[in-house]
């Protein structure tokens, strides 16, 4: 390929300077210049590209796609071992929102429902319109039951200073936070739910929300391949909450730990920072590291001030330069740990669960919901704006590994204004086959994305718009190295002690003293 671009620019060239034979023989130089510049320019553009993270392989034995591609789904339906799951569509919405909520089911019909028909449980805190039910029934190739929330479910406490609280939030806009019905809606998708009679006659349910989209077909049943696979949830984005919506969650959480003695999931370490780096600090140390960029730096202050403290002040470098060590660490105050307790911190980041595939089973047991009356007593369902899904990753973190958990990388989709959308699978495109005249595509409609090589998608069209996974936060980092980890399981153990690391710095300490 570059040897070819090579030959047709010589040829160009030659071209080029039988034509300008008269002119100044700068200009073809120059022109020549600019060509070679735009295709070293184009090709360093490419070579970036490849480095996105969207473009990398992230399959790993603890997870991987379950189909990249699509698959021909009625050989899959057919397959003896294939076994329709008990699970259904879980959707929260207002009969206001019945456009919204059409625009979400002719996504999921079109690019799932239509070969798996699975059922759908509408919820709601009041009925829904006669028009909201019917026009959903009309659309659906399943069924679907709609359910109303009672009293318990949909409230927050009689506390006369709710109100108060709720204007507060709203002072210090704090996002949603004075509006009581999205902290309802918070309370109820964090503790209720899953209680809900029309949930409980499922093992599965997929949430979905009003005016969310799907941008790639899925040809095979999640909930089937969740199953055989030991996975009990599935997400499709990982980011960090806004800190002022739960300053005190995470507090309440290790004290639900620590007061029924919970031995916690390795989900727990991608939820939480340990900064217990080394063990057995002294005192002053255990406040000064935090972050392992402290480790080494506080440690080697630390053998400088013992060494000028043994041996006293001279004029050599070293001496005063571990003199300004000691003036600097009396003058420095150890810096302000706010939200660090017993050496953990929440590091922000929770599953979005506004799309949660999942076993019911796993909010449905004596841990999670004796977390969710913790919480709720606590009142941080009000008196802070607590959101769903840092509920969720927290809470399933109590009982869950990292193994246990899905990225389902392969499925496209947004809600508001953010979207993960996947690169199509190279070779992968299979014919798109609908079951209903409503689902067809024409012409356009059914072109597709290029494939690449280590994608995922089937017969994706992604938007031109920002990929999350190629502007993301650390959080979907730390995913990435827990699923890497071959032992995800073990224990998090400090990564040094302190006299082992200490002896090992001191030589090097003493022998620049001795070359200095
Ligand atoms: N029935 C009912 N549903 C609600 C209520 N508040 C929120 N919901 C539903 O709960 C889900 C999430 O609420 P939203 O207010 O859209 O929250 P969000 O999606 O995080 O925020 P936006 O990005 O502003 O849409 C949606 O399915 C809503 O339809 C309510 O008061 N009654
Ligand atoms: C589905 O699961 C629910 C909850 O576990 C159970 O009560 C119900 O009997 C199951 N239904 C079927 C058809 O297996
Ligand atoms: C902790 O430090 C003390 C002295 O500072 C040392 O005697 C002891 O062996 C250390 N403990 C461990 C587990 O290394
Ligand atoms: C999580 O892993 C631990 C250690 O391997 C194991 O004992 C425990 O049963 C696992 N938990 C779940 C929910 O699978
Ligand atoms: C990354 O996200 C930020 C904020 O969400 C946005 O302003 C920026 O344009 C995004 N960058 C890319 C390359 O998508
Ligand atoms: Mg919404």
């Amino acid at each position: 390929m570059r040897i070819l671009r090579k030959l047709r620019l010589g040829t160009l060239f030659r071209g080029l300077s039988l034509l300008l034979e008269d002119v100044n023989p700068v200009y073809p130089m120059l022109l020549l210049a600019c060509l070679i510049t735009i295709l070293f320019l184009k090709s360093s553009i490419e070579e970036e590209t490849s480095k996105l993270n969207s473009r990398q392989d992230w399959n790993t034995a603890t997870d991987s796609i379950f189909y990249p591609g699509c698959i021909d789904t009625q050989q899959y339906l057919g397959d003896a071992n294939y076994m329709g799951q008990n699970a259904t569509f879980l959707m929260l919405a207002r009969n206001s929102e019945l456009t919204e909520v059409l625009s979400t089911l002719e996504n999921i019909e079109s690019h799932f429902n239509q070969w798996f028909h699975y059922p759908y449980v509408f919820l709601n805190d009041e009925p829904f319109t006669e028009e909201f039910q019917h026009k959903v029934q009309q659309l659906i190739s399943s069924e679907a039951s709609f359910g109303i929330l009672n009293e318990e479910q949909w409230t927050l406490t009689d506390s006369s200073d709710l109100d108060e609280n709720i204007q507060v939030q709203g002072d210090r806009d704090i996002l949603y936070g004075d509006n009581p019905s999205y902290h309802k809606m918070c309370r109820f998708y964090s503790g209720w739910f899953y209680r809900h009679e029309l949930v409980q006659q499922y093992e599965w349910y997929w949430r979905l929300e009003p005016a969310v989209e799907f941008y790639c077909d899925l040809t095979y049943d999640p909930f089937f391949e969740m199953s055989k696979a030991g996975k009990k949830y599935g997400f499709t984005v990982i980011i960090p909450e806004l800190q002022e919506t739960i300053p005190s969650l995470f507090r309440s959480t290790l004290a639900y730990i620590r007061e029924n003695q919970i031995k916690v999931g390795s989900l727990w370490k991608l939820f939480s920072m340990d900064h217990h780096l080394v063990s057995n600090l002294t005192s002053i140390l255990d406040k000064l590291i935090n972050y392992p960029d402290d480790i080494m730096d506080k440690i080697s202050d630390e053998i400088a001030i013992e060494h000028l403290l043994d041996h006293g002040l001279d004029h050599k470098d070293t001496t005063i330069s571990s003199f300004k060590k000691l003036l600097s660490r009396s003058t420095t105050p150890a810096p302000m740990m706010t939200r660090k307790y017993s050496d953990l911190q929440y590091n922000l980041c929770h599953f979005w669960s506004n799309f949660e595939i999942a076993r019911v089973d796993i909010f449905d047991n004596e841990i999670y919901r004796g977390y969710f009356n913790h919480l709720d007593q606590s009142g941080g369902f009000w008196k802070e704006r607590w959101g769903d899904a840092p509920v969720h990753s927290l809470g399933l973190s109590l009982t869950l590994n990292v193994s246990d958990i899905h990225y389902f990388r392969d499925i496209g989709y947004k809600h508001s204004t953010l979207q993960h959308c996947p690169k199509n699978a190279q070779g992968g495109e299979l014919t798109y086959i609908t079951t209903s005249n409503r689902w067809e595509r024409k012409n356009e409609q059914n072109q597709y994305d290029k494939g690449i090589k280590t994608g995922s998608g089937c017969r994706c069209k992604c938007p031109n718009s920002a990929e999350l996974e190629d502007n993301q936060s650390y959080c979907q980092e730390i995913w990435l190295n827990l699923i890497k980890d071959p032992h995800p399981n073990k224990p998090r153990k400090p990564i040094f002690e302190y006299n082992e690391l200490k002896s090992v710095l001191k030589k090097d300490f003493l022998s620049n003293l001795k070359t200095s």
